[in-house]
C-alpha cells in the first residue's frame, strides 16, 4: 500500500507538472496517511456518484458517505462513532415495509467471491437493546445474498429462494438486527429472530454492484459497516486500524 501510494503520488506530479505548472497541485492528491487510519483517500467530490472500491477482499465504509431520506439524520454526538457521525432514522417507522428511506452504496468489487456483512450500530431510542435496534438491508443485483448459523442457511423473502429465517423479510430484503442488553455502538448483525444468523452476500464475478438500506425501527443509530471475505476475521476487518475503502466516481 505504502509503495503504490508513493509510486501514485510520483506518477500524479509528474503529470501534472507536464499539464499545469502555474499552480500547486500536490493538495489535490489525497494520501492515506498510516497515522490517521481514518483517513481515506476520496477521489470523487459527488456524494451521489460515489463508488466504493473493494481492495484485496475487503471493504469498509462510513454509512453517512450516501445520500439520504431528510427523516435519516447525520448526528455526531458519539465519540464512539467514526468519520462524521452516524445516521439514525427520525421518521416513522417501517417495522413490516422496506424501502422507506432508501440509502444506496455502489461498491466495486475485483475479488469475487463471499463476503461477510457486518456494520457497527447503536441504540439511541429508549433503554432496550431489543427494541429499535434494527434497519432493513438488499443486495438486489449480487449473485447470492443469504444468512448462515452453522449448516443453517437462509434467504430473503420474495428472492426464489428458501427458506426465509422467522421474523420479518420482504422483497429481497434482510432485517439487521443488533442484539444484547448494551447500547452502544458495536460491530455486529443478526437475522431471523432468536436465531441469529450472520449475513453473507456473494459476488460471482468482479463488478460494480449496489447495496442498500432503508428504513426500519427509528432510533437505531447506523456508523460504518465492512464486507470481508474469508482471508480475514471479524477482529481484522473491524480492527481500527483499517482505513476506508478509496471512493472514486461513477462513470
Ligand atoms: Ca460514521
Amino acid at each position: 500500500m505504502k509503495f503504490k501510494n508513493i509510486a501514485f503520488i510520483f506518477l500524479a506530479m509528474g503529470f501534472f507538472s507536464c499539464t499545469n505548472d502555474s499552480s500547486d497541485n500536490e493538495e489535490d492528491i489525497d494520501i492515506i496517511s498510516p497515522d490517521n487510519p481514518e483517513d481515506s483517500a476520496v477521489e470523487c467530490t459527488d456524494v451521489a456518484n460515489y463508488v466504493f472500491n473493494e481492495k484485496e477482499g475487503l471493504i469498509r465504509i462510513e454509512f453517512e458517505d450516501a445520500i439520504f431520506d431528510s427523516d435519516w439524520k447525520l448526528k455526531n454526538d458519539d465519540e464512539a462513532a467514526s468519520g462524521k457521525g452516524y445516521m439514525v432514522w427520525e421518521g416513522d417507522q417501517s417495522l413490516g415495509t422496506p424501502g422507506n428511506g432508501l440509502a444506496t452504496y455502489a461498491l466495486q468489487v475485483t475479488v469475487p467471491g463471499t463476503y461477510r456483512f457486518v456494520w457497527k450500530s447503536a441504540v439511541k431510542t429508549g433503554d432496550s437493546g431489543s427494541d429499535h435496534n434494527d434497519t432493513w438491508l438488499r443486495f438486489d443485483d449480487a449473485s447470492d445474498f443469504f444468512a448462515q448459523k452453522g449448516e443453517s442457511i437462509v434467504y430473503p423473502a420474495d428472492s426464489g429462494k428458501t427458506p426465509i429465517p422467522e421474523g420479518a423479510t420482504k422483497n429481497g430484503w434482510f432485517k439487521i438486527y443488533r442484539s444484547g442488553s448494551n447500547l452502544d455502538f458495536k460491530w455486529q448483525s443478526s437475522t431471523f429472530d432468536n436465531n441469529a444468523h450472520d449475513i453473507f452476500v456473494t459476488f460471482n464475478a468482479a463488478g460494480t454492484y449496489t447495496m442498500e438500506i432503508s428504513a426500519r425501527s427509528s432510533g437505531h443509530a447506523i456508523d460504518e459497516f465492512v464486507l470481508f471475505n474469508d482471508t480475514f476475521s471479524l477482529a481484522d476487518a473491524t480492527s481500527d486500524m483499517v482505513s476506508k475503502s478509496v471512493i472514486t466516481c461513477k462513470n
